[in-house]
Formats: structure tokens, C-alpha cells, sequence
């Protein structure tokens, strides 16, 4: 934590834009208080910036485009290291501002938010390097394939991970040669920030990389539709993604949506009974089950329901909820009352669907805490598979158990949801694991571990949970244009 650049909560901080390499003020006269999850207390204002401010950023990333689409891809591998440098510098500053910003505990910051920010930008100044040309050869011909840059990108990210999703768009949008404008999440502005400082630090050619604050309509909503944004990258809820898919649609633009999961952990009679509590426990309550990969259901093979279930819920007794930032805490707060109302709501509702809570549910609340967003983890079983609660994204520490006999009835059970983000499966038997993976209608699937993301492997959902897949090549390929140029032999 910088004290000095985000003052005290007595004093918040207010945050500008970043247009054209400078730190600017909006245009309008609106603000809106940026809140610290964990004691509801003001800590800066964010801009609620206008079409005027999204209309300037563009024309400057328009501008800056043509010289940086020009460099080479070794001279912007080279930005993009520079920049990990600089963030790597500030990583402590990454996970405080993080933890403080969104309720999230101080060790997962470090651990995911600040570690993967760096390596976003690492990876992908690597994976630049390796690019290798593409040539198809014909008997008369030869077909060269090249990848140009979209060219201007609108990068718009939710407040789960912050600077961790944000630096996986900017990271393989500049690296192509694009030039983009970033609207992070109103909600959790700082890290957005914090790196645009960095940016401005290494000295980025100006207009590269811009930034504008502000709330969903007023702001994310003019970008999405103007006319000289070229790709639209989104990670948000369903509803908004369909509102960026209509609103993105009539100028064509590139579209990758990332959107909302319902997630299956599927645990079979066979699995490693320890390993297994644990994974789908951290599957389950990762970042306050406010992840959009979290696997909100669990289910559970008949022969060994009970035994699973008693120590699931006594593992989920276990963790610590309280202080962000303290190290031994594993569960923080959710990111806003509202979210935190969203979420009690479904618990109300699990309990008129006929579940039964086996342990949470009440707003856990402590004095030092008592205006934060606050809920102990909860484990409902003996809801049906097609109950609200089982099959509608829930986005909070609630994690519902269903029991099944078959694996056609694991599968039927999994796939029951407008949602197709990801699973995972827990069996020791890992053709079997294998088998059951390739059935269900998910981007994603893990087999007796969760989250464990290799760089290079594609990220994205099908049904209701998104468009595209970003990751590895993928992103490279989404954040380009490929031409094929094919040259006639003498
Ligand atoms: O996200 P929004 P919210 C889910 C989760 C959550 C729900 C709503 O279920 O309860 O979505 O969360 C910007 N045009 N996820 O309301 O509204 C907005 O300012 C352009 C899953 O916070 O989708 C923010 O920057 N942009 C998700 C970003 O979109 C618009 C993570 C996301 O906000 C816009 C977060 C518009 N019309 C929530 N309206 C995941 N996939 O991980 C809003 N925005």
C-alpha cells in the first residue's frame, strides 16, 4: 500500500482517467465512493466518466495505433517485460490494494491477484517471441499467414479479480498491436489504476494502453458502441454479456465474452477421500465462491454421500473468516451489500426449495466488521437438481450437495444449467475421469484438482457462460487479424 498516493479514509483518494499517457480528470461532475468490502468504510472516489471521456480515449488509442501495430513483435514482447518488471516491483502494493479493494484475503492476493498479474503479462511476452510463421505450401503457390492487429480494443472487467483479469486482456491486446481502452469494474478501481501508473513509469508510447472509469451505463455501454472500437473483450455476468453481444453486433465487432459459470464438482466412491474435501472446499469458497469458475455443486456417489458430507462440512467449519488482512484468514468479504443481499436471497430461497443447511447461512458479523459485507460459508443439501439454487449462478460462498447412483446421472445432473463454464471430477479411476469430462458441456474440466491453469491452455465457456476462448494462442489469435497472402511460384 502506497499510503501517500491513496490517502486515508477520512481523505479518500480520487482516481482520474488515464488518456493519451496522462493522468486526466473526467468531464462530468460525478463520483462514486469506492468501499472497502470488510468495513463498508470510503477509502477514494471513482469517476462516473462520460461518452465525452470514452470518446476521447478512443481517438487517442486510434491515433497511437498505426506505430505501435508497426514495432516488431521482439520490440512490444519487450514492453510487455518491462511492464512485468515494473508490477512485479509493486507487488506487495498489488496484494494490499487488492485485498483492501475487493474483501479478499491477504494470501490469496499475493497468491493469485498479484502473482498471475505479472506472469499474465510475462507469459504472454514469451509466448510473442515463440510465434512461428505459418506457411502452406501448393504445388504453383505458397500461402503466408499474417497476423495484423484488430486494432482498437475495449477491455471491460468485472470486480472478482481485478488487475488479474485485466492484465490477461491488455497483455495480448497490446502484444498484437492493438491499442485499447480499459474499463475496469466501478466497484474495484485501484489496481486498474495502480497499473496504469506502472505503465506510465516504463514509459509505454502514450495511447497505447487507456483507461476510463466509471459504471456499467455510462460508461462501459458508450464504449462497447463506438463506432471506432474495432474488438470487445468482456468478462461480466450473462445479462450484461447479452446487452455487449446486442449492442456490439451491428458494426461486427470482435467479441470475446467470458461470463458466469454453474459449476459441477462431480466426486465419485473411488476418489481420494482427503485430497478430494479439500479440493472441493477450495473449489467451492476460492475468493468467497466469487469466482466464476467456483463449483457451487457438489455431487456426491449414493455409497459414500454421508461420510463425504460430514467431513466437507467439517472442513467448511474450519476456515477462518475474518480479517482480510490477516494471514490466516481463508474466507474475506463479499464484495458489496448489494452482492452480499443477491446472495442471503438465494439461501432464503434454498430453504422455501426444501434444502436444508448444514452449516452458515447467517451473516457472520463482528464488531470491528459490523457494516462489512459479511456471510459464513454454506453448505445446503436436499435441494433438487432442478431447484433455482442448483441450477442459477449463486457468485457467493454457498455451495449446494446433490447425491447421484450412475454416471449418467452425474452427467445429466452437471449439465442441467444454462450455464457451460467448467467442472471438475474426482475419481481414482482416471479413464474414468476422463470419460465423464468429455460429457460435460463446459469449456473447462479438471480431473482431482481445480484452477490449475497452465498459460497456454484455451479459457472459455459454451451455452449461456460465453463467446470465444481467450488463453495461450487463443488470445493471440482473438486479439489479431489473420491474412492470408497466397504468392503465385514462376
Ligand atoms: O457484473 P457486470 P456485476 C456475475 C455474478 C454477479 C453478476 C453481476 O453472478 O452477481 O455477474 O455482477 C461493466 N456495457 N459475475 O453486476 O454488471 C461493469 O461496469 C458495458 C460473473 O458486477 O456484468 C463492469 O466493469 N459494460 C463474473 C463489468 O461490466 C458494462 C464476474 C462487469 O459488470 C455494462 C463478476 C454495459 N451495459 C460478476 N454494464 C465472472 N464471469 O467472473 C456493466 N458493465
Amino acid at each position: 500500500m502506497d499510503p501517500e498516493k491513496y490517502g486515508d479514509v477520512d481523505e479518500p483518494f480520487d482516481l482520474c482517467n488515464y488518456i493519451g499517457g496522462e493522468f486526466v480528470c473526467h468531464s462530468g461532475d460525478k463520483w462514486m465512493n469506492v468501499l472497502e468490502p470488510a468495513t463498508g468504510r470510503r477509502f477514494a472516489r471513482v469517476p462516473l466518466s462520460t461518452a465525452e471521456d470514452v470518446d476521447a480515449a478512443v481517438a487517442v488509442a486510434r491515433e497511437a495505433q498505426p506505430a505501435w501495430g508497426a514495432l516488431s513483435i521482439a520490440e512490444r514482447a519487450g514492453w510487455l517485460d518491462r511492464i512485468a518488471d515494473a508490477l512485479e516491483a509493486r507487488y506487495e502494493d498489488i496484494a494490499s490494494l487488492e485485498s483492501r479493494d475487493t474483501g479478499k484475503p491477504i494470501s490469496l492476493a499475493r497468491a493469485v491477484d498479484a502473482q498471475r498479474s505479472v506472469t499474465n503479462f510475462r507469459f504472454f511476452a514469451g509466448l510473442l517471441r515463440e510465434q512461428e510463421s505459418e506457411i502452406f505450401e501448393m504445388e504453383d503457390s505458397t500461402n503466408f499467414v499474417i497476423h495484423k492487429p484488430v486494432g482498437v480494443g475495449a477491455l471491460i472487467t468485472p470486480w472478482n479479480l481485478p488487475l488479474y483479469l485485466l492484465s490477461w486482456k491488455v497483455a495480448p491486446a497490446i502484444g498484437m498491436g492493438n491499442c485499447v481502452v480499459c474499463k475496469p469494474s466501478e466497484l474495484t478501481p485501484m489496481t486498474a489504476d495502480l497499473l496504469m501508473q506502472v505503465i506510465h513509469d516504463v514509459g509505454l508510447p502514450a495511447g497505447v494502453v487507456n483507461l476510463v472509469h466509471g459504471d456499467g451505463g455510462g460508461t462501459g455501454a458508450p464504449l462497447v458502441a463506438h463506432k471506432d472500437v474495432d474488438l470487445v473483450s468482456f468478462t461480466g455476468g450473462t445479462d450484461t454479456g447479452q446487452k455487449v453481444a446486442a449492442s456490439a453486433a451491428p458494426s461486427f465487432k470482435k467479441l470475446s465474452l467470458e461470463l458466469g459459470g454453474k459449476n459441477a464438482s462431480i466426486v465419485f466412491s473411488d476418489c481420494d477421500m482427503e485430497a478430494t474435501v479439500s479440493g472441493v472446499v477450495r473449489a467451492g469458497f476460492l475468493n468467497q465462491g466469487q469466482v466464476c469458475l467456483c463449483g457451487s455443486r457438489v455431487l456426491v456417489e449414493d455409497s459414500i454421500y454421508e461420510q463425504f458430507r460430514d467431513r466437507f462440512v467439517e472442513a467448511v467449519k474450519s476456515m477462518q473468516i475474518g480479517d482480510p488482512s490477516d494471514e490466516e484468514t481463508d474466507l474475506g468479504a463479499l464484495i458489496s451489500s448489494e452482492h452480499l443481499d443477491k446472495v442471503s436471497s438465494y439461501v432464503e430461497l434454498a430453504k422455501k426449495e426444501g434444502g436444508i443447511l448444514l452449516t452458515g447461512g447467517q451473516p457472520c458479523l463482528t464488531p470491528e466488521f459490523e457494516h462489512g459485507n459479511w456471510m459464513a460459508p454454506t453448505v445446503i443439501e436436499g435441494l433438487g437438481p432442478d431447484s433455482r439454487c442448483s441450477i442459477e449462478e449463486i457468485f457467493g460462498p454457498v455451495v449446494t450437495l446433490h447425491r447421484f447412483s450412475s454416471e449418467e446421472e452425474a452427467v445429466a445432473i452437471a449439465n442441467n444449467t444454462r450455464y457451460g463454464l467448467a467442472g471438475s471430477v474426482w475419481t481414482g479411476d482416471l479413464v474414468r475421469g476422463k470419460r465423464i469430462s468429455e460429457s460435460l458441456e463446459t469449456g473447462m474440466v479438471w480431473v482431482n484438482t481445480w484452477l490449475h491453469r497452465d498459460l497456454r491452455a484455451p479459457f472459455g465457456g459454451v451455452k449461456d457462460s460465453g463467446v470465444g476462448r481467450e488463453g495461450g494462442r487463443w488470445s493471440l489469435g482473438f486479439f489479431s487479424e489473420a491474412m492470408n497472402v497466397c504468392v503465385k511460384h514462376d
